[in-house]
């Protein structure tokens, strides 16, 4: 799956509101190692690539605009529902900006927390990851 590309999962909606499902190798199409959630953020985050980590990304409160960045270019994703999930592969520069308050992000990721995997240097990404 290319980076960018966004997930649209299904709602099940019924007169007693909604549910959205998550399946590894399914709608999320890695297996999933690890889930973790952002809140109460008060400024910029990210500001890094993952050697091997894939992860999808979903806004599920409020709205964000994710900057990515990889050997095709530049993009930058409005986050602002709970139905959509952003694809974000290996080797991928992202940040994530203007979250507005009360917003939470939620992170399926298909591999368990490594801080091996990261490369938080743009300079070393621009050298390592975009040749
Ligand atoms: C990413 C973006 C979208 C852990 O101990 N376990 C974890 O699973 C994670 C994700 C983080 N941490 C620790 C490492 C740091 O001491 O939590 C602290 C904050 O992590 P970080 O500065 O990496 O947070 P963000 O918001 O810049 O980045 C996170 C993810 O780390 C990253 O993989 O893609 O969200």
């Amino acid at each position: 799956m290319n980076t960018g590309k966004i997930i649209n999962f299904n709602e099940f909606r019924d007169n007693r509101g909604a549910l959205i499902s998550l399946e590894e190798n399914s709608n999320i199409p890695f297996a999933i190692k690890r889930i973790y959630y952002l809140y109460d953020v008060l400024e910029s985050r990210g500001f890094h690539a993952h050697k091997q980590l894939e992860q999808v990304m979903i806004c599920v409160h409020g709205s964000v605009v994710v900057k990515l960045e990889d050997e095709t270019g530049n993009q930058s994703i409005k986050l602002n529902s709970k139905s959509e999930g952003l694809y974000i592969g290996s080797n991928v520069w992202r940040e994530m900006h203007e979250f507005t308050p009360g917003t939470i992000v939620m992170v399926v990721a298909s591999e368990k927390y490594d801080e091996s995997d990261y490369i938080r240097d743009y300079q070393v990404f621009k050298k390592e990851m975009l040749k």
